[in-house]
Protein backbone atom coordinates (compact mmCIF):
# COMPACT_ATOMS: atom_id res chain seq x y z
CA UNK A 1 0.00 0.00 0.00
CA UNK A 2 1.58 3.09 -1.03
CA UNK A 3 1.73 5.59 1.42
CA UNK A 4 2.92 8.99 1.62
CA UNK A 5 4.13 11.03 5.02
CA UNK A 6 6.34 13.91 5.43
CA UNK A 7 9.58 13.46 7.80
CA UNK A 8 10.40 15.93 10.29
CA UNK A 9 13.94 15.96 8.45
CA UNK A 10 15.47 18.96 6.83
CA UNK A 11 18.65 17.61 6.22
CA UNK A 12 20.14 18.49 3.05
CA UNK A 13 17.63 20.78 2.28
CA UNK A 14 17.63 24.21 1.09
CA UNK A 15 15.74 26.79 2.18
CA UNK A 16 15.03 30.48 1.64
CA UNK A 17 13.13 32.37 4.54
CA UNK A 18 11.59 35.81 3.58
CA UNK A 19 10.87 38.23 5.99
CA UNK A 20 9.36 41.46 5.40
CA UNK A 21 10.64 44.99 7.39
CA UNK A 22 6.82 46.15 7.63
CA UNK A 23 6.14 45.71 11.26
CA UNK A 24 9.80 44.54 11.95
CA UNK A 25 8.99 43.70 15.73
CA UNK A 26 6.59 41.39 14.85
CA UNK A 27 8.23 39.99 11.35
CA UNK A 28 11.78 39.43 13.30
CA UNK A 29 10.09 37.24 16.36
CA UNK A 30 8.78 35.15 13.46
CA UNK A 31 12.30 35.11 11.57
CA UNK A 32 13.72 33.94 14.99
CA UNK A 33 11.19 31.19 15.48
CA UNK A 34 11.76 29.87 11.92
CA UNK A 35 15.48 29.42 12.05
CA UNK A 36 14.99 28.01 15.51
CA UNK A 37 12.56 25.59 13.76
CA UNK A 38 14.61 24.84 10.99
CA UNK A 39 18.26 24.65 13.23
CA UNK A 40 16.06 22.00 15.33
CA UNK A 41 14.74 19.58 12.28
CA UNK A 42 18.63 19.22 11.69
CA UNK A 43 19.38 22.52 9.04
CA UNK A 44 22.95 23.65 9.40
CA UNK A 45 23.00 27.73 9.03
CA UNK A 46 24.78 27.35 5.52
CA UNK A 47 21.38 25.66 4.03
CA UNK A 48 19.33 28.71 4.92
CA UNK A 49 19.30 32.29 3.28
CA UNK A 50 17.18 34.92 4.88
CA UNK A 51 15.86 37.67 2.74
CA UNK A 52 14.02 40.73 3.62
CA UNK A 53 11.60 42.55 1.30
CA UNK A 54 9.87 45.73 2.39
CA UNK A 55 6.18 44.82 2.80
CA UNK A 56 4.12 41.26 2.36
CA UNK A 57 3.32 42.98 -0.46
CA UNK A 58 6.46 42.28 -2.27
CA UNK A 59 6.80 38.79 -0.40
CA UNK A 60 5.11 36.94 -3.69
CA UNK A 61 7.58 38.49 -5.90
CA UNK A 62 10.87 37.80 -4.25
CA UNK A 63 9.53 34.37 -3.46
CA UNK A 64 8.98 33.79 -7.02
CA UNK A 65 12.53 34.79 -8.11
CA UNK A 66 13.87 32.41 -5.15
CA UNK A 67 11.47 29.55 -6.36
CA UNK A 68 12.36 29.98 -10.20
CA UNK A 69 16.66 30.28 -9.27
CA UNK A 70 17.03 26.64 -8.85
CA UNK A 71 18.29 27.10 -5.78
CA UNK A 72 15.94 25.91 -2.88
CA UNK A 73 13.59 23.50 -2.14
CA UNK A 74 11.20 25.02 -0.01
CA UNK A 75 10.77 29.34 0.70
CA UNK A 76 9.45 30.64 3.90
CA UNK A 77 7.66 33.89 3.67
CA UNK A 78 7.20 35.64 7.11
CA UNK A 79 4.66 38.80 7.35
CA UNK A 80 2.45 40.83 9.67
CA UNK A 81 -0.28 42.62 7.86
CA UNK A 82 -1.78 44.58 10.58
CA UNK A 83 -5.45 46.64 10.11
CA UNK A 84 -4.86 50.08 11.67
CA UNK A 85 -7.00 52.52 10.66
CA UNK A 86 -6.66 52.70 6.63
CA UNK A 87 -7.60 50.15 4.30
CA UNK A 88 -4.42 49.42 3.41
CA UNK A 89 -5.03 45.65 5.16
CA UNK A 90 -7.51 45.02 3.02
CA UNK A 91 -5.62 44.84 -0.34
CA UNK A 92 -2.22 43.51 1.47
CA UNK A 93 -3.64 40.68 2.81
CA UNK A 94 -5.32 38.97 -0.33
CA UNK A 95 -2.47 39.77 -2.84
CA UNK A 96 0.35 38.68 -0.64
CA UNK A 97 -1.28 35.07 0.69
CA UNK A 98 -2.88 34.29 -3.03
CA UNK A 99 0.22 35.60 -4.42
CA UNK A 100 2.25 33.28 -2.14
CA UNK A 101 -0.54 30.65 -3.14
CA UNK A 102 0.04 30.87 -6.71
CA UNK A 103 4.19 30.92 -6.75
CA UNK A 104 3.78 27.57 -4.87
CA UNK A 105 1.09 26.72 -7.83
CA UNK A 106 2.77 27.65 -10.55
CA UNK A 107 6.46 26.44 -9.88
CA UNK A 108 5.85 23.42 -7.79
CA UNK A 109 8.33 25.05 -5.12
CA UNK A 110 6.76 24.28 -1.56
CA UNK A 111 6.22 27.95 -0.38
CA UNK A 112 5.05 28.44 3.41
CA UNK A 113 3.67 31.22 4.70
CA UNK A 114 3.61 32.62 8.27
CA UNK A 115 2.37 36.07 8.19
CA UNK A 116 -0.64 36.89 10.96
CA UNK A 117 -3.42 39.17 9.64
CA UNK A 118 -4.81 41.29 12.75
CA UNK A 119 -6.34 44.24 13.96
CA UNK A 120 -3.98 45.68 15.72
CA UNK A 121 -0.34 45.10 17.14
CA UNK A 122 -1.76 44.09 20.53
CA UNK A 123 -3.40 40.83 18.76
CA UNK A 124 -0.06 40.36 16.40
CA UNK A 125 1.98 40.09 19.48
CA UNK A 126 -0.52 37.67 21.06
N1 LIG B 1 3.04 45.77 4.68
C1 LIG B 1 3.00 44.81 5.64
O1 LIG B 1 3.81 43.87 5.60
N2 LIG B 1 2.07 44.87 6.63
C2 LIG B 1 1.16 45.89 6.71
O2 LIG B 1 0.35 45.90 7.68
C3 LIG B 1 1.18 46.90 5.71
N3 LIG B 1 0.21 47.98 5.75
O3 LIG B 1 -0.74 47.91 6.56
O4 LIG B 1 0.31 48.97 5.04
C4 LIG B 1 2.16 46.82 4.68
N4 LIG B 1 2.25 47.76 3.72
C5 LIG B 1 3.41 47.88 2.83
C6 LIG B 1 3.29 46.99 1.60
O5 LIG B 1 3.41 45.62 1.93
C7 LIG B 1 4.39 47.32 0.56
O6 LIG B 1 5.65 47.03 1.10
C8 LIG B 1 4.42 48.80 0.13
O7 LIG B 1 3.14 49.22 -0.29
C9 LIG B 1 5.42 48.98 -1.06
O8 LIG B 1 5.02 48.24 -2.18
Amino acid sequence: MPTYEGRLDAKGLRIAVLAARFNETITKSLLEGALSALRRHGLDDASITVAWVPGAFELPIVAKRLATSGEFDAIVCLGAVIRGSTTHYDYFCNQSSSGIARVALDTGIFVFIDAPTTENIEQAIE
